[in-house]
């Protein structure tokens, strides 16, 4: 059984947001056309707690997007974003939420990132998403969202690491590209197997 999974479509990663992703709402009529015709939706949320480690304002000496030594390895330092219970952790007002059955929030731990949707940044602190998909029988994700080089490809990679087919939609994604992360996060996935439709060949193969 297939599922949809929408990551992070939150105003603070759109135009105008704190931590916006070129064109990022560029996706969202093709992601609702998408959560229209998949029997099953699922979205993350980053829901950081003010103060999050991986802010850079929470490191007096940094600014953001350098990126410093933390107990679970590299972590890229963020402007201040998605802090939970503002309009920048809102998904964006033009997305149809109205299909999604689970909405998993993540990044809520003071003291650890999480990107990806089934782990969080130290690798073994789980979100609960992959026993929620077994129990529900759905063996296949088809991601979308933002952003492709970080929480779109954590969630694809570890999807199968977990076991899971997984299908990145490329045209339903958008990347922030920090030094290269975005030619180098096509690389991982395509390592890993994970494999990069188009929204119409995700329609054909899903929904048919
Ligand atoms: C994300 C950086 C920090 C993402 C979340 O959704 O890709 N990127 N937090
Ligand atoms: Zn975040």
């Amino acid at each position: 059984m297939d599922a949809l999974l929408i990551v992070d479509l939150q105003n603070d990663f759109c135009p105008g947001g704190a931590l916006a992703v070129p064109e990022g709402d560029a996706i969202i009529p093709v992601v609702n056309e998408l959560a229209e015709q998949f029997d099953h939706v699922l979205q993350t949320q980053d829901w950081h707690p003010e103060g999050h480690q991986s802010f850079a304002s929470s490191h007096p000496d940094h600014e953001p997007y350098d990126v410093i030594e933390v107990d679970y390895g590299e972590q890229v330092l963020w402007p201040d974003h998605c802090v939970q219970g503002t309009e920048g952790a809102n998904f964006h007002p033009e997305l149809d939420t109205t299909h999604s059955e689970l909405v998993i929030r993540k990044g809520f731990r003071p003291e650890i990132d999480s990107y990806s949707a089934f782990y969080e940044n130290d690798g073994e602190t789980p979100t609960g998403l992959a026993g929620y998909l077994r129990d529900r029988g759905i063996d296949t994700l088809y991601l979308c969202g933002l952003a492709t080089d970080f929480c779109v490809k954590w969630s694809a990679v570890d999807g199968r690491q977990e076991g899971f087919d997984v299908y990145v939609i490329e045209n339903a994604t958008r990347g922030i590209d920090q030094d290269g992360s975005l030619s180098q996060a096509w690389a991982e996935m395509n390592d890993a197997g994970v494999q990069v439709v188009s929204s119409e060949a995700a329609l054909d193969l899903a929904v048919a």
